[in-house]
């Protein structure tokens, strides 16, 4: 697989940096390098990509499509490279003239087109679908600007647009003669025909061109490039040719203009609370119009086939309720466009459509107002309003059980269309994301759904690539790997399993830890560099990245870090192992409380850091700005991985996996994936504590629960809950009142102070366990060598044999 020796790319990138930008290699800029070698990779998978498409034309099998308001892609130069087996060579190439690749690598702008978990996982799935050589297709949005950038100012978050398309991005091609018409509004017209079936036509619907611009996503060294098809919002051309000279008309036409080239402007930026905002439903409509207008146009094309067999070609995988208006849309365009009668469209649709769910959060559930629907989409709302009487009809003849239960299972209730409830009754799968969030959907959330349509649902916990998480953001770990169990894991991850082999092998076990250690080296100078903060590298890296969330439970991190502190000041002698606490987090602009987190962190992070009496024993580190390009620095360096929801809320979690997979140890509550880990690792190579899902559930259910009682009984709780209210942190007396009130006065929703005690003693635990270096390292070596189960290529293959059949 080796193209190009060293020498050779040297002297492609010279050759390349003439001709392309006119400039010597000694006067080239890291980005001159930068869009120099991915004009080299795009060469190299050009044809491979066109070789792909081709295949796929005269391929009789199934093709899947991701659908998904969010692709969280980061970076992709680096992992182009790998995928086409050229960044060792690219590697020592910049080398050899003096160069460091890294610098060049991050001339790139993150794509941010996604808010976390549910974006991130929509990106490993391209890649493993690529990798596993799969016939499958990406389809999103090209929004304008990505999730905000974040800024602290003295412990505030400062949100910053992400005008991520400022310089050229070397990965898109537009295609033009591709763009799609989609429209909106209008009236619609009915007519009946001589045979007495009804037709509809639109009236003065407002068009919007969709222009697709298609990303190439390259399998692993296998010659497969899929693609990701983000659309662009413009104008139709028809309507901003008829201009001259400014009239009214012209403003008008600016108007529309705007409000045109708004549907791609922007992600929305939060992930956990439903707000009804009508651009937000535009977005959804213009995504899932566009793309099954494509696939039904490419069907026709490739196929002399009714559109009856649709299923045959084609499946749909819809990532959340956030494309569920395919239901509606595929069912639309088969009769309205393509003649096909109710029975038929509705057979089609309900073979061809998948539904993931992500959340069982209640105030994450997408519910739209009637009247908002019913006036974008007037044609859409006609046909959801019919799938609604057909179900609730079905129920009342069919299931006679169940007819109290309509008004709980309808589609559309309360003038509210309730997205989750049309994606399943619209889809032939529903599947959770982990073990423990199925069966809550199939046994709480969904019940009622569920005895309606028990082989429907089904469960596929996530996964993540390792390409990108293992071999790319850790190359010594995974030349140590290599070197000890050979390269098969990079093709079968499972085979990470033959680590166990090693786990009291004092070699391998030394070279693990001395890896560590210079990733965690690399950290602390990052740290510094960011922040100006030292930290010890010898401390244990403790590490809590993702969103910034009550039910995330950032603030029982930071109760425990405000504990220890507590205990230094009282007894400054106290052995205490060093620790770094490395927080990184965005918070939804709007989410009050989730900001005040992140300043109490801050605020800690200013009082623990520089207090001489801590010794240095304790360090508080906050990253500004997570994205996948920061996880990807910290990851590789984290001892200790916090994954410390409430039990029952989150529904999966990916970057538990991700740092398993490099080597760190989880504490975490049995919640989501979490539980799959350890049943995997067992309970001596995990620290796992606090309530479990059923009881939560209950203590929801029945009450029973009061925390004012543990504030009143466990000194150590009295004394940080006054600290933040009487303002002992610092000069601001009154700054965390909000996280006060919440705790004491609402009953402490996520179970902060229920779980403090358990949680203390875990960390004890880890204080203890850290100390005895070989039983870490073995620990970390059983996390390494379980976490192939974690590869979303298992996730994939799961897919492709018990939901997509291809
Ligand atoms: C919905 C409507 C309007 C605006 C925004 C949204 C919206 C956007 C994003 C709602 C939710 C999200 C994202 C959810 C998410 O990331 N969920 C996470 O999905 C991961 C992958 O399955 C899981 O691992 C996490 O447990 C889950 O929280």
């Amino acid at each position: 697989m080796n193209k190009y020796t060293k020498e050779a790319f040297v002297n492609l990138l010279e050759d390349k940096l003439t001709r392309k930008r006119r400039i010597h290699m000694e006067d080239a800029s890291d980005k001159d390098l930068y869009y120099v070698i991915a004009s080299i990779v795009k060469d190299e998978l050009t044809p491979k990509w066109l070789d792909t498409q081709e295949k796929y034309k005269s391929n009789e099998t199934r093709q899947v499509y991701y659908l998904s308001m969010e692709f969280l892609i980061g970076r992709l130069l680096e992992s182009n490279l790998l995928n086409c087996g050229l960044l060792d060579v690219c590697n020592e190439a910049l080398r050899e003239i003096g160069r460091d690749p890294e610098e060049i690598y991050k001339n790139e702008h993150d794509a941010g087109l996604g808010n976390g978990g549910l974006g991130r996982l929509a990106a490993c799935f391209l890649d493993s679908i690529a990798s596993l050589n799969l016939p499958g297709h990406g389809s999103g949005i090209r929004y304008r600007y990505g999730l905000f950038e974040q800024r602290i100012i003295h412990g505030n978050q400062i949100e910053l647009p992400d005008y991520w398309l400022k310089e050229e991005y070397p990965w898109e091609t537009r295609k033009t003669d591709e763009a799609i018409e989609v429209h909106f509004g209008g009236s619609v017209h009915m007519h009946k025909k001589s045979d007495g079936t009804l037709e509809f036509s639109y009236h003065n619907t407002d068009k919007v061109m969709a222009v697709p611009y298609d990303v190439p996503v390259v399998g692993y060294q296998n010659n497969v490039v899929n693609t990701l098809r983000l659309w662009s919002a413009e104008l139709p051309q028809d309507e901003s040719d008829f201009l001259s000279e400014p009239s009214s008309q012209y403003y008008h036409h600016l108007d529309h203009t705007h409000s045109v080239e708004q549907i791609s402007g922007f992600l929305y930026p939060d992930d956990s609370s439903f707000e009804g905002k009508e651009l937000r439903l535009k977005q959804q409509y213009f995504l899932v119009s566009a793309t099954i207008k494509g696939i039904i146009n490419k069907f026709k094309d490739e196929h002399n086939l009714p559109l009856t067999s649709l299923q045959e070609k084609v499946v749909i995988q819809i990532n959340d309720t956030h494309p569920s208006l395919a239901v509606p849309e595929l069912m639309r365009i088969l009769m309205d466009e393509e003649g096909l009668n109710w029975k038929q469209a509705w057979n089609v649709t309900t073979k061809v459509i998948a539904y993931t769910n992500h959340t069982t959060l209640s105030e994450a559930l997408e519910k739209w107002p009637v009247s908002m629907i019913q006036n974008l989409l007037p044609r859409i709302f006609m046909i959801i309003n019919e799938i609604n009487e057909r179900f609730c009809q079905g129920i009342w003849f069919d299931h006679p059980e169940l007819r109290d239960s309509i008004p709980e299972l309808a589609i559309i209730a309360d003038d509210q269309v309730h997205m989750a409830h049309l994606a399943i009754v619209g889809s032939f799968s529903v599947n959770g994301v982990a073990r423990l969030h199925t069966e809550i959907l199939k046994t709480k959330e969904m019940k009622n759904f569920y005895t309606l349509y028990p082989r429907r649902f089904n469960n596929k916990t996530n996964g993540i690539t390792h390409r990108r998480w293992l071999l790319q953001v850790n190359p010594c770990l995974s030349k140590a790997i290599t070197e000890a169990i050979g390269p098969q894991w990079v093709k079968q991850p499972n085979k990470l399993i033959s680590l166990l082999r090693y786990s009291n092998d004092r070699p391998f076990l030394e070279k693990i830890d001395q890896v560590k250690r210079e990733n965690k080296q690399v950290l602390a100078n990052l740290i510094h560099k960011q922040t100006g903060v030292t930290v010890d590298e010898e401390s244990i890296f403790d590490v809590q990245i993702k969103r910034l969330h009550e039910y995330k439970r950032q603030l029982l991190n930071i109760f425990h870090v405000i504990y220890l502190y507590n205990e230094l000041k009282e007894n400054p002698s106290l052995d205490l192992t060093p620790r770094t606490f490395i927080f990184a987090a965005k918070a939804a602009p709007s989410y009050h409380l989730a900001k005040e987190v992140i300043k109490l962190i801050h605020h800690v992070a200013s009082i623990v850091n520089f207090d001489k009496t801590v010794n240095g024993k304790l360090k508080v580190i906050f990253l500004e700005n997570y994205n996948v390009s920061l996880a990807e620095k910290i990851i590789p360096a984290a001892d200790i991985s916090e994954q410390i929801s409430t039990a029952s809320k989150e529904a999966s979690g990916t970057g538990n996996m991700k740092m398993m997979m490099n080597g760190a140890l989880t504490v975490g509550t049995l919640d989501g994936a979490n539980i799959e880990i350890k049943d995997l690792v067992g309970d001596d190579n995990i620290f796992i504590f606090g309530l479990k899902a059923d009881e939560v559930l209950n203590y929801y259910k029945n009450g029973g629960y009061v925390a004012k009682d543990i504030y009143n009984t466990d000194e150590r709780v009295r004394k940080i809950l006054d600290q933040l209210n009487y303002g002992e942190f610092g000069a601001h007396e009154i700054e965390f009142k909000d996280i006060f009130y919440n705790i004491l006065y609402h009953n402490d929703p996520y179970f902060v102070l229920k779980d403090f005690d358990p949680y203390i003693e875990s960390h004890e635990l880890i204080e203890r366990a850290y100390r005895h270096k070989k039983s870490w390292q073995k620990m970390s070596v059983t996390n390494i060598a379980y976490s192939g189960k974690f590869s979303s290529d298992r996730t994939i293959k799961e897919y492709a044999s018990e939901i997509w059949k291809i």
